[in-house]
């Protein structure tokens, strides 16, 4: 297929001002009918004669007209209806019918669960009707849905309800008004039965605004946490941001089958119930904090995205990083700064790093796609994030505020760039930003790497920096890139240290790299330093230090920037993994600083939890070259049995006294407390075949997963018996099923934890779960359960033998026939496979050749293996 290219952007010749749809539904025959008012866009008048072409896919056209006259003159393919001489300014009326049963690809519109649902993002509007269906065709939208009453009492979509009605033979209809231009990938419709959930809000010009959630009938309580998250988000957008709601209604609808995490629609957000539902029982801490961000999320698009959106599918960054950075925002306030920086950072690492240094590579901004469901990748959101997060540190966060308000105020329904977004910076600065553009053009991680030269006697210290980005494929040269430096100093001992830079007294300072090396000297640096760099990880850059371990020791042990000191305990931990032989001096050294910290009454209960948490075997793998999967694996077990055998006092004191709260509360602290304590039975199992209190811990774990009241503890009980690989494991994985077998959510756990687990009849265990009655390829949230819990389990997925590859071609070109989107993600875990030793490498490469040799695939999932493979 061919590559769309970001050099070929040309505004759309005509615009389409008012867009009316009539929805008759029905599950195989819906009827829609698209009014369409248009014209000639005035950029190309009495310049350009061209062609209408409309993009439709999987429509049977039944009817055109051009004002009011049948069209018979139009040509059509699979995915174009072309009038070719068309006047400067028309209506055009199409009807076609659809058939949202058969649509297992979850796009355009679709049933779940015998519910009416659209997903249009990114190009899903054209299996609705026939239509430009590009980001810069902006519209206002008239909707009218009729649809039986029995089964579909609810008929929704954007903007204001302005009439409802019955109608004969036991229909009724709903006619929706937008009064905002929007693109037609923020359209929405969702039919059927379900509970509401309402509240209102007044927002800060005093303007009340009703808020509902629909869910499935039955959870209405479990959107009260969702509808809580959604008001605070609210609030939070016009302090922080200074944003205010603009319509009179804000819904959300939870569905279970649904592509991605959750749509942005404009005044209808769709969510996947699994971000959605909450409650202690069924809900772990971490999907309550999930819950928070992507409400958080969803609801900021309004502006970053809705009221300003996206020229072309290239700047999708450009809502997608700003959204991202803005919810992080808001999740950092709610549940704390540091807490929430590691999180954020360990998912950047776990996600982009890995992708920004494989073949499937690419800038913030790409400059060409085949499919652009495709680039909804960890580069564009998570390092795109990154960028604004760096463009705020550089500027300071009034400055930042004040460009956002000129972006928004400047772009207000508009379809934008990322030239505009750097221009709000210029505009209120006065400075060039063109070198942070490049951020946004060039892929690959930057290696910084830091020297540092201490003179005792003038008491001054040189600091060298130097900034290397490695080739990335289609971009063989790199640029230096302007690279944000917050850094401090530390005694030996771990105390801070003061320093003066350009004679201002400084505890801690902000070095901006904009050459590929520079040089910084500070004064009156008393004792002989240890560096804190790059703290709260303030670019995305993977830093190397040359430096004795002692200074990490020291920074581990009193590092005032809480990254820095969770950083340090990382790196330590890494290197003592890694090395071929277990040095026993580093272990005790580590187990002691640990100790150390666990002990600390100055750190929070989510903190220690935090530091107690050993490098991911994936994240381990980005330090070894070539990768072997089970040496990281055996060296990863031993080094946390060693210190499961060396803290079992402590660790075991530390759990015993952290009792359980009576009543559940999801808020940050009682989530850090259930945190601290399920980390802390863990450390205790991994010893437990070695004689760290071997019955006593296994009994402990079993009792605390047993009368948990939460679904964090008994999940955290079932993930320490996997210590264990016979009986308590198995009882536990079976009460748990017995327990929660009508609760899909919960089952969706039950086949992760199985599937993430590294027992070595893993592989085996997930064959069987594909062949359980409650697994079904077609529900994604379920097979992504299994299947990419399967593919992220380094030991499990990486056997020697390739049988775990061979399973995922199996899953990929299986769910490729009917749902190319989310197959497609799964071609992600074989595609660095030139990393691997070998016999992981050929094996890796095998599967991506057999993907590839395929008949009849997807063009997803050929960009992806195609491209892995080139
Ligand atoms: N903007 C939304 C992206 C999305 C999506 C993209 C491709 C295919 C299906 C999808 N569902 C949702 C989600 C967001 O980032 O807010
Ligand atoms: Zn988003």
């Amino acid at each position: 297929p061919q590559p769309i290219q970001l050099s070929d952007y040309k505004a759309p010749d005509f615009l389409i001002a008012t867009t009316e749809l009539d929805f008759d539904l029905a599950p195989e025959t819906t009827r829609v009918t698209a009014r369409l008012t248009i014209t000639r866009n005035a950029a190309y008048l009495g310049a350009n004669d061209a062609p209408l072409v409309l993009m439709g896919e999987r429509l049977k056209l039944l009817s055109v007209t051009l004002d009011g006259q049948p069209v018979t003159d139009y040509t059509l393919t699979d995915e174009t209806l072309t009038l070719a001489s068309v006047p400067d300014s028309f209506t055009l009326e199409t009807e076609v019918e659809i058939n949202p049963l058969g649509n297992k690809t979850l796009e355009g519109l679709y049933m779940s669960s015998g519910r009416y649902c659209t997903q249009c993002e990114a190009e899903g509007f054209r299996k609705i009707t026939y239509y430009l269906d590009r980001p810069d065709g902006l519209s206002k939208y008239r909707v009218r849905i009729e649809a039986p009453k029995a089964g579909f009492p609810h008929l929704l979509s954007n903007g204001n309800l302005l009439e409802t009605g019955d109608l004969d033979g036991g229909k009724h209809y709903a006619l929706w008004e937008d009064p905002f231009f929007k693109p037609c990938y923020l359209f929405a419709l969702v039919a059927g039965e379900l509970d509401v959930l309402e509240d209102s809000l007044t927002t800060m010009s005093g303007r009340k605004v009703e808020l509902k959630i629909y869910v499935d009938t039955g959870m209405r309580d479990r959107s009260l946490y969702a509808m809580d998250a959604l008001k605070r988000s609210m609030l939070w957008d016009e302090q922080v941001y200074g944003r205010e709601y603009d319509l009179d209604l804000f819904m959300i609808v939870a569905v279970r089958d649904f592509n991605f995490g959750a749509m942005e629609n404009k005044g209808l957000n769709v969510f996947n119930a699994s971000l959605l539902l909450a409650d202690p029982t069924t809900a772990t801490d971490m999907d309550y904090e999930r819950i928070e961000s992507v409400i958080a999320h969803e609801y900021f698009h309004n502006w970053s995205g809705n009221r300003v959106t996206c020229r072309d599918w290239f700047q999708l960054c450009l809502k997608e990083g700003l959204t991202v950075f803005r919810d992080q925002g808001f999740s950092a306030d709610q549940r704390g700064h540091a807490v929430a920086r590691i999180k954020d950072v360990r998912a950047l690492r776990a996600r982009q790093f890995p992708e920004d240094s494989g073949p499937l590579a690419h800038p913030v901004r790409p400059s060409s796609y085949v499919k652009i469901d495709n680039f909804y990748t960890a580069t564009i959101y998570e390092k795109g994030a990154e960028i604004v997060g760096m463009l705020k540190t550089f500027v300071g966060p009034a400055t930042y505020r004040q460009a956002l308000d000129h972006y928004f105020a400047t772009n207000d329904g508009t379809a934008a760039t990322l030239e505009d977004f750097l221009a709000a910076f210029e505009a209120v600065t006065g400075d060039d930003f063109s070198p942070w553009l490049q951020w946004y053009t060039q892929a690959g991680t930057p290696r910084l790497h830091v020297t540092s030269a201490y003179d005792a006697n003038s008491k001054t210290l040189t600091l060298s920096f130097t900034q290397a980005t490695a080739p990335t494929p289609g971009q063989p040269e790199k640029s230096a890139l302007p690279i944000p430096i917050r850094f401090g100093l530390l005694t030996a001992e771990g105390e801070k240290q003061m320093f003066t830079r350009d004679g201002i007294l400084a505890a801690e300072s902000l070095f901006i790299l904009r050459d590929a090396s520079a040089e910084l000297t500070l004064n009156d640096v008393k004792h002989a330093p240890v560096l804190s760099i790059l703290r709260h990880f303030s670019a995305p850059v993977v830093l190397t230090v040359e430096e004795p371990t002692s200074h990490a020791f020291a920074r581990f042990k009193g590092d005032s920037d809480p990254f820095n000191r969770w950083e340090a305990a990382q790196g330590l931990a890494k290197a003592i993994i890694l090395s071929e032989t277990p040095d026993e001096d580093l272990i005790d050294g580590f187990a002691q600083g640990l100790e150390a910290s666990l002990l600390d009454e100055d750190l929070d209960h989510a903190f220690k939890a935090l530091i107690m948490g050993l490098p991911t075997e994936s994240d381990l793998a980005q330090s070894l070259s070539p990768i072997d999967p089970a040496f990281i694996h055996r060296n990863r077990k031993a080094f946390k049995t060693a210190l499961s055998l060396r803290l079992y006092e402590t660790v075991h004191g530390l759990y015993t006294s952290l009792t359980p709260a009576e009543t559940f509360s999801p808020d940050a602290d009682a989530a850090g407390t259930r945190a601290l304590r399920n980390a802390l039975l863990d450390l205790m199992l991994a010893g437990h075949n070695r004689g760290a209190e071997n019955a006593t811990s296994v009994n402990l774990a079993f009792r605390h997963f047993e009368t948990a009241s939460n679904m964090t503890d008994m999940v955290g009980g079932l993930v320490a018996l996997m210590h264990v690989q016979d009986r308590p494991y198995k009882d536990a994985l079976d009460i748990f099923y017995a327990r929660f077998k009508h609760e899909p959510l919960v089952i969706d756990k039950w086949f992760a934890l199985q599937a993430g687990c590294a027992h070595p009849d893993t592989l085996a265990r997930v064959r069987t779960l594909s062949q359980h009655p409650d697994f079904d390829a077609k529900t994604p949230n379920r097979w992504r359960a299994l299947v990419q819990s399967f593919a992220n389990n380094q030991s499990a997925f990486h056997a020697p033998d390739g049988s775990g590859y061979d399973f995922l071609v199996d899953q990929v070109l299986e769910v490729d026939a009917f749902n190319p989107m989310t197959a497609a993600r799964l071609v992600e875990p074989l595609s660095r496979y030139r990393v691997y030793a070998e016999p992981y490498r050929t094996n890796m490469k095998k599967a991506l050749q057999t993907i590839t040799l395929s008949p009849d695939l997807s063009k997803n999932v050929l960009e992806l293996a195609t491209k892995a493979l080139a």
